[in-house]
C-alpha cells in the first residue's frame, strides 16, 4: 500500500513566489520598459594619446574632451591639433590611461602622436599603425584611412600626428590597436573602446 506523499507548506509558498515574479517579470518587460523613452544626444569626444612601444607603455590616452562645435579643430600632422578658441569642455577619461568610452552614435576624434622608443635596441619599425576592430565597423567621418599602415611606410611615423573621427553605430566591446610590427612585443600593443 502506497502512502500518499504529503508536501511542506513552504513547498506551495515557494511556487507562488515564482509565479508572482514570472508575472512581474512580464509587466516588466511588457510595460515597465516601453514606458522608458531614453533620449541620447550623441556627443563629439576627442581623444588625445600617444603611440610608442609596448615595452614602454604602448597606448597612451592623455586627455579627453567633448568638442562643442560641429567643425573639427584645425590639425597638421606636427602640431597635431590646434585648440585655440575651439568649444571643448575636458573630461576624465578611463584612470588606465588606456580604454576609451563612449555611447552608441558618438562621433570619436582621435589624435595619437607616434613616439620613438628610446631603447633603439627595441625598435623594429620608423612608426605606429591604427586599426579599429569590435562587433560593427565603424563609420570614417574624417582624417585616416583608419584602418591603416599593415605594412610599411607606417601612417603614423615617429614624431608625427595621425588623426582619424569615426562613428560609434553598434554597441559592444572595441579594440583599437597598432598594426605595424613595431617591437618585439608589439602584439599587445592595444587597448579598449567600451560602447554602450
Ligand atoms: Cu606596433
Amino acid at each position: 500500500m502506497q502512502v500518499p506523499k504529503k508536501h511542506l507548506p513552504f513547498v506551495g509558498l515557494l511556487g507562488l513566489i515564482v509565479i508572482v515574479a514570472a508575472g512581474g517579470g512580464i509587466y516588466y518587460y511588457q510595460f515597465v520598459i516601453p514606458h522608458i523613452t531614453v533620449t541620447y544626444t550623441p556627443v563629439h569626444r576627442l581623444v588625445i594619446m600617444t603611440a610608442i612601444i609596448f615595452e614602454e607603455s604602448g597606448f597612451h590616452v592623455n586627455d579627453t574632451a567633448y568638442l562643442n562645435q560641429s567643425s573639427l579643430p584645425p590639425f597638421d600632422s606636427t602640431n597635431g591639433a590646434n585648440l585655440t578658441r575651439v568649444e571643448y569642455q575636458n573630461y576624465p577619461g578611463n584612470s588606465d590611461n588606456r580604454t576609451v568610452e563612449a555611447r552608441v552614435g558618438d562621433k570619436i576624434t582621435f589624435y595619437i602622436k607616434g613616439l620613438p622608443t628610446k631603447d633603439p635596441m627595441l625598435q623594429d619599425s620608423t612608426g605606429h599603425g591604427f586599426e579599429i576592430s569590435g562587433p560593427a565597423p565603424v563609420t570614417v567621418n574624417a582624417g585616416g584611412p583608419e584602418p591603416c599602415s599593415t605594412s610599411p611606410p607606417p601612417c603614423i611615423p615617429f614624431n608625427t600626428w595621425y588623426t582619424v573621427t569615426v562613428t560609434f553605430n553598434a554597441s559592444g566591446s572595441y579594440r583599437y590597436f597598432c598594426t605595424l610590427f613595431c617591437s618585439p612585443q608589439h602584439g599587445l600593443m592595444d587597448g579598449n573602446i567600451v560602447v554602450t
